[in-house]
């Protein structure tokens, strides 16, 4: 025991600086020691510095790299013009945009943390309502009270990878949406955003509650058409059914109301096998081709007794005509553009050549603008609305490989920049309602409101997948950061009640979180997500997939071997589909996310 206490003791005695001083041998010894281990630790960090160094010339020659890439592919395209089709430009963005593309990356992600503040916004002050008014932090009803920013927003919260917030909309969708509802609802409106999101719902995530609800709210508006020349009525109460016309309209039935159901209800007959749907809203094209003049543009007021024009409206690419000419065109796309839809496409590039017509340039900047017409006079008026066009036309150019086609494409590009224009040239940022185009001044602000309307970013969207330039991206990145700077504020985000003054108002519209946001979202990430030759956009921007036409024979013969059989084969293939484009589009969002952590990774290693 005494012995080894000692040597105990003697052992711990190495850690006494008296033992050194004796011994300066071993102090020497320690001393040279201790020089090494610094001089390794200091070598080390030198090697990381130098390594990092070289890691960020490497990310430099990289990007050099890349510019060149870029250069050349735009080489590649000016050289190949005449015979480069927008299809093949989108497979080059395709390629192009593999590359690392930080800055649109962290676009997407900010894109997304406002569609995060929209929703949770509403899910604090508004759950459960159409809208969310975000000043007075309260709910408000203008759908009829079928949660519109919930049913609008899901499909948004699907393709962002908001799938925590889509469960809970989901839950409400199958626990808490009714439609029994004693109220006058818009057909039109009530299509495209409740009948349109649910349907969306469905053919991202393959959940056939959304199907059922998709086909209980349309067999509760298909009264609507129930009309003496089947154009529909466009109020319909929803618990009674009884439809008829606003009074404002004088009994007309408006032709964009009219004539923007058909992509929805013909999506609905082909994944439930009833040809019920596709049957009255086919029957409304029949009609208005009937009447369809040799300019393919039609008035605004419709008479749902006779089916004939009122020919005292005006012609317009604005509100009351916008979507009647833009389904024209996705019937034909969704439909697959085989013969039973080819109609649709001549009627689309009839309209397309009246359109032409209408078209002017203003002074002095020679801004290309769409005008409106009454009897044979052209008003020098374009909504924001109309918009839309430019991404229209170029989408019309994706799907026509023709000289036809290029032509299509030059128009979108000038209507574009006009529409670029619209928000670039108010205090704000942000676009007026509409625009009074006058000699020597180019465009003036008419009406003077913003409600953050989706179509401009919706053309940016359109324009930049199928030429690839960055251009659009940039005024869509201006845009965006003008609603950031205007419309968002702690409880959501509002609109403008002057867009030179930026008086705010107290609306967060559902079509800001439908539209304008996943617009933006998209035109931030590559073209594979939600790739324009598998899936057609409904005019609230909800993706439907493109899928083999059933016509109506077919499905009344596997009708009758019964409704619930047709359904599951119809939704196991659709799930096929959708599984093989989804694992697609997953992968890629996967790799995306492990690309910016290793971006980040660097960023953070350097600083
Ligand atoms: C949306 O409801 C749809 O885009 C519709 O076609 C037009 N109006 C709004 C957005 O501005």
């Amino acid at each position: 025991m005494v012995r080894h206490r000692s040597s105990s003791s003697s052992r711990w005695r190495i850690l006494h600086p008296s033992y050194y001083l004796k011994r300066p041998r071993r102090l020497a010894l320690l001393a040279i020691a201790f020089v090494c281990a610094t001089f390794l630790v200091w070598d080390r960090q030198t090697l990381a510095r130098e390594h990092e160094a070289e890691i960020s010339k490497l990310i430099e020659e990289n990007a050099q790299l890349e510019n060149q890439l870029r250069d050349l592919i735009k080489y590649a395209e000016e050289s190949g013009k005449k015979n480069s089709f927008p299809k093949k430009q989108e497979e080059i963005v395709q390629r192009r945009t593999s590359y690392n593309d930080a800055v649109n990356m962290e676009r997407q992600i900010k894109v997304k943390e406002a569609m995060l503040h929209a929703w949770t916004s509403y899910e604090k002050y508004a759950w459960g309502y159409d809208e969310l008014q975000p000043q007075s932090r309260s709910g408000v009803n203008n759908f009829g009270g079928l949660g519109a920013s919930i049913i609008d927003s899901l499909d948004t919260l699907y393709i962002m990878g908001l799938d925590e917030q889509f469960q809970k909309a989901k839950e409400w969708v199958t626990n808490s949406l009714d439609f029994n509802k004693d109220v006058d609802a818009s057909v039109f409106e009530t299509t495209i955003r409740v009948v349109g999101g649910l349907l969306s719902a469905y053919d991202l995530s393959g959940d056939i509650i959304f199907l059922q609800r998709a086909r209980q709210i349309g067999d509760r508006l298909l009264p609507a058409w129930n009309t003496p020349s089947g154009i529909p009525y466009n109020t319909i109460n929803l618990a009674h059914g009884n439809a008829h016309n606003p009074g404002w309209t004088g009994g007309a039935s408006i032709l964009a109301d009219s004539g923007t159901e058909q992509v929805e209800f013909i999506a609905l007959s082909q994944r439930t096998g009833d040809p019920k749907y596709q049957e009255k809203v086919e029957n409304v094209i029949k009609k208005l081709h009937a009447i369809f003049p040799d300019d393919g543009l039609l008035p605004i007021y419709i008479n749902p007794h006779s089916g004939n024009a009122e020919t005292y409206s005006k012609i317009t690419f604005g509100a009351m005509g916008d979507s009647f000419y833009e389904y024209l065109l996705k019937v034909w796309i969704q439909g697959n553009k085989t013969d039973a839809v080819k109609p649709y496409r001549e009627m689309w590039e009839k309209s397309m050549e009246g359109l032409k017509n209408l078209i002017r340039k203003s002074k002095p900047s020679s801004f290309t603008y769409i005008t409106e017409r009454s009897g044979s006079a052209l008003i020098d008026k374009m909504d924001e609305l109309a918009c839309f066009a430019p991404g229209m036309l170029a989408l019309g150019a994706y799907h026509d490989e023709s000289e036809k086609g290029l032509m299509y494409l030059s128009l979108a590009k000038e209507l574009a920049r006009t529409c670029y224009n619209f928000y670039n040239s108010t205090q704000t940022k942000l676009a007026g309602e509409n625009y009074i185009f006058n000699e020597g001044e180019d465009m003036v602000v008419g009406t003077s409101w913003n409600i953050m309307r989706p179509e401009t970013v919706e053309s940016l969207m359109y324009l930049w997948r199928i030429t690839g330039d960055e251009t659009y991206r940039e005024w869509g990145w201006d845009i965006f950061q003008a609603f950031e700077k205007q419309s968002r504020i702690d409880s959501g985000y509002v609109g403008l009640r002057d867009v030179n003054s930026g008086e705010k108002d107290d609306m967060m519209q559902s079509f800001f979180l439908a539209e304008t946001l996943k617009y933006f979202y998209l035109l931030f990430s590559p073209p594979s997500v939600i790739p324009l030759d598998q899936w057609v956009f409904n005019t609230e921007a909800h993706p439907l997939k493109i899928t083999t036409r059933l016509d109506s024979m077919q499905m009344l013969g596997n009708h009758q071997f019964g409704q619930q059989a047709q359904e599951v084969k119809i939704d196991q293939r659709l799930r096929g589909e959708r599984f093989e484009s989804f694992n697609r589009i997953k992968s890629n969002i996967l790799e995306r996310g492990k690309h910016r952590e290793r971006i980040l990774g660097r960023k953070e290693g350097h600083s």
